[in-house]
């Protein structure tokens, strides 16, 4: 008899767009069916903010694959992203709650978790005063995880406390194009970049960090478009870029300010856009004239004639737009660099038209949906400030709520080593890794009189915990990511949690009944609509709306589309807003006890603290060691040769990894990332915060290297 093939005998059961159930029906010597169902859902990586199918195969994800029909991925995905469904089932998911005591983690029943949570809080709260306590939330959990631990800060506890890693990332951004356009936000959808004549890619390693937005600005190169990139590291689109301009770490206002004067000198620029739609410009022309090219060259290393072809090629572009990452916002200049950014769009233009633009790449999936729930120590959802908010989220939530804005992440553990600062709820970061002089924040945490964490996996900051609250990962839970072009969709429950694990929306609610106020929520959707009621941005979302393509915000009511393209019209604050910026040395200059400058970020293959990556063994297989970027030039200066381990000093720490010698790091910088708990890059890093947005400067520290011994 002929054998069956798998398109005979493979018959959709239900076939919804969203939920696919196959039956597989194997026709051998038997019979035997497979019951297959595929979950749309979204990657749980990286803010490009991929759509995917999660394979589940009993209760348990096999795999992950592409969803033809998102509006921005359209069938293709990352690595990562077809990964994404491995640490799902990890056998080293936290499954039940966990408390500490006598130095050993004991299991307990959820109630009495949750109970010694919520005491300890409001305990710490009471005696020392609200400001003792404090949340950080997470820009990996959903919106509405992250709008109900705002609540739970603000309704539950009095605090404004209440931040998270937009504050290592995108902080200067939030600050700096909110006071520049009125929104921090992405003014294009992701597929405008492919209808530029001249992308400008600022510090961002697009190919290995926003692979699908690279492939947007790729389309765009392939049209002919110019592609200039600055970065001190030849990346990947670097070497595929029309010119690349590779500025001393830390330098980035210099040359901005110069390209400007030069755009400005050669007629370049917009006027009836500069004199229609924006204020402030003839402080910038002041103070960019005086920014020549040779200065340029002399601070930042940029050759002047590269200078000056880079800025005829945008200058001259009919549709110009601009991409930054972390190169530009991880500085203690981190606001001001943004604000150079806004000034050259601005004259040039290029600002609320298709192929134009300026496209802050948000990090994590959910960093901007963490932003606009109100994770933030002085707006509330939406980017309502908390002066002017406060009556109105009293009202809402029938309760008194706290006057003073909070503290920001660093501030927070800041107090804690002061004293300050006494109780904390971690939910889904790893401070222990992720943030800046790890023996500083190892003893913030560990000076806490109660710390509770809630995680997927035991981490580095988990170790210290008082309580351990097991969380349902993205594929076990129902609710919405927020993408980097403020696309709002669908995260649905494909699996099971595994043990007593829980969705943080259950917990956060769960909390904030224990605290006394009212929290009337049966799903995630019911969170959802109490959301858009209160933030007129996400006023028209609700789960019956969020197709395959979900909707882009501003979608103030429920007829309203949502909006692709941001200030087309008019700006929400009337006029944009130029400022002059000047720059200035980063904090901690290379000198001869520590001649080199250290630059930290990440590669292709791992996500940040590593605790998903590191757990995905085809992921892990790609990178077997952390190593250092080190030129030759200074390799063989310091005798050190590729392989070999050495030892990575600063002022803060150290650590011993391999040298990988390459030319695409200049002489004079080396570059380690932060994914690998063996050799932690924020053991080296500092604390010093751009005094705008309270970001670390975490690309840029004075650094030496030398074999390690033994
Ligand atoms: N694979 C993977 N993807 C990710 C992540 C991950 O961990 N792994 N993390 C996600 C998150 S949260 C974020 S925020 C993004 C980060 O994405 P990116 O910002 O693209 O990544 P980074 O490696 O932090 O830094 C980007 C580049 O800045 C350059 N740089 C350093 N200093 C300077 C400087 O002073 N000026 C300029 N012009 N450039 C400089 C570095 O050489 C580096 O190539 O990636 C997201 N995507
Ligand atoms: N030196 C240096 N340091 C940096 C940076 C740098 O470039 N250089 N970049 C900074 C930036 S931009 C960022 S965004 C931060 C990132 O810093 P973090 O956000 O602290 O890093 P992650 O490893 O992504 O941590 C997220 C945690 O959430 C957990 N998690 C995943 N899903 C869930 C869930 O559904 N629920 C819960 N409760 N937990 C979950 C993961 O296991 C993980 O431990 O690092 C910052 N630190
Ligand atoms: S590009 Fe980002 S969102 Fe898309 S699959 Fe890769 S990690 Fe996921
Ligand atoms: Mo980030």
């Amino acid at each position: 008899m002929r054998a069956k093939t798998l398109a005979d005998s493979t018959k959709q059961s239900t076939q919804s767009l969203y939920i696919q159930k196959l039956v597989i029906a194997y026709n051998g010597n038997k019979t035997t069916e497979i019951f297959m169902e595929k979950v749309h859902t979204t990657c749980i990586y990286c803010g490009c903010g991929c759509g995917l199918f999660l394979h589940v195969e009993n209760n348990r994800v096999i795999g992950a694959s592409p969803s033809p029909l998102h509006p921005m991925s359209r069938g293709r995905l990352c690595i990562k992203g077809w990964l994404a469904g491995e640490f799902v089932g990890h056998p080293e998911r936290l499954r039940h709650p966990l408390v500490r005591q006598r130095e050993m983690f004991v299991r307990v029943p959820w109630e009495e978790a949750l109970s010694l949570t919520a005491t300890r809080l409001k305990e710490i709260s009471r005696e020392s005063g609200s400001e003792s306590v404090g949340i950080l939330t997470s820009a990996k959990g959903t919106n509405e995880e992250n709008y109900l631990f705002m609540k739970l800060a603000r309704a539950g506890l009095k605090t404004n406390n209440i931040d998270h890693v937009a504050r290592l990332c995108h902080a200067p951004t939030v600050a700096g194009l909110g006071y520049a356009f009125g929104s921090g936000a992405m003014t294009n959808p992701i597929s405008s970049l492919k209808e530029a004549d001249a992308i400008l890619v600022v510090g961002s390693n697009t190919t290995e960090q926003h692979p699908l937005i690279a492939s947007y600005i790729l389309k765009a190169r392939a049209r002919g478009a110019e592609l200039i990139v600055a970065d001190p590291r030849r990346t990947q689109i670097a070497d595929l870029a029309s010119i690349w301009l590779a500025p001393r770490p830390g330098t980035d206002i210099a040359w901005i300010n110069a390209l400007q004067n030069f755009i400005i000198q050669e007629g370049l620029t917009d006027e009836d856009f500069i004199s229609t739609r924006t204020e402030g410009f003839e402080a910038v022309r002041q103070a960019v004239s005086v920014c020549t090219r040779e200065l340029s060259e002399r601070v930042s290393g940029i050759p002047a004639k590269d200078l000056k072809e880079a800025a005829l090629a945008f200058g001259s572009a009919e549709r110009g737009a601009v991409v930054y990452a972390m190169g530009i916002t991880q500085h203690a200049a981190g606001t001001d660099n943004v604000q150079a950014l806004a000034n050259l769009v601005l004259m040039t233009g290029n600002i609320g038209r298709e192929g134009t633009g300026l496209y802050p790449l948000r990090g994590h999936q959910n960093v901007q949906g963490a932003c606009d729930m109100g994770a933030l120590p002085d707006l509330y959802s939406g980017y309502q400030k908390v002066d002017l908010a406060r009556e109105k989220f009293a009202e809402a939530w029938s309760t008194s709520l706290p006057e003073e804005p909070g503290q920001t992440a660093l501030e927070m553990l800041e107090s804690a080593l002061e004293g300050r600062l006494k109780g904390l709820l971690i939910v889904g970061e790893n401070p222990m890794m992720s943030y800046p002089d790890r023996t500083r924040i190892k003893k913030a945490l560990e000076a806490l009189e109660f710390l509770a964490v809630c995680e997927i996996f035991p981490t580095e900051t988990t170790d210290l915990a008082d309580v351990i609250l097991p969380a349902a990962s993205f594929a076990e839970k129902d609710g919405t990511f927020t993408s980097t072009e403020r696309r709002i969709q669908r995260v649905r429950r494909a699996v099971p949690p595994p043990g007593e694990a829980r969705a943080e929306w259950k917990v956060a609610r769960d909390l904030l009944r224990r605290m006394g106020v009212a929290a009337d929520y049966s799903s995630a959707a019911d969170v959802m609509d109490e959301i858009a009621r209160v933030t007129p941005i996400y006023g028209g979302v609700a789960y019956d709306r969020l197709d395959l393509k979900g909707l882009q915000w501003p979608c103030p009511s429920r007829d309203h589309p949502g909006t692709g393209i941001l200030h087309s019209e008019k700006f929400s604050i009337g006029r944009a807003r130029f400022r002059a910026v000047e720059h200035c040395e980063p904090f901690e200059a290379p000198d001869e006890e520590y001649p080199l400058i250290l630059t930290t970020g990440r590669s292709l293959y791992h996500f940040h603290t590593g605790t998903m990556t590191r757990r995905t063994s085809l992921l892990e297989r790609e990178v077997l060691q952390p190593t250092v970027e080190i030129s030759p030039d200074d390799a063989k200066r310091m005798n050190i040769r590729n392989g070999q381990r050495v030892e990575v000093e600063t002022r803060r720490g150290s650590i011993c990894l391999e040298a990988r010698v390459t030319q695409n790091v200049p002489a004079g910088t080396i570059f380690v990332p932060f994914h690998f708990c063996e050799a932690a890059a924020n053991a080296l890093t500092a604390q010093a915060l751009d005094p705008k947005s309270k970001i670390p400067e975490l690309k840029a520290s004075a650094a030496r290297i030398r074999r390690a011994k033994g």
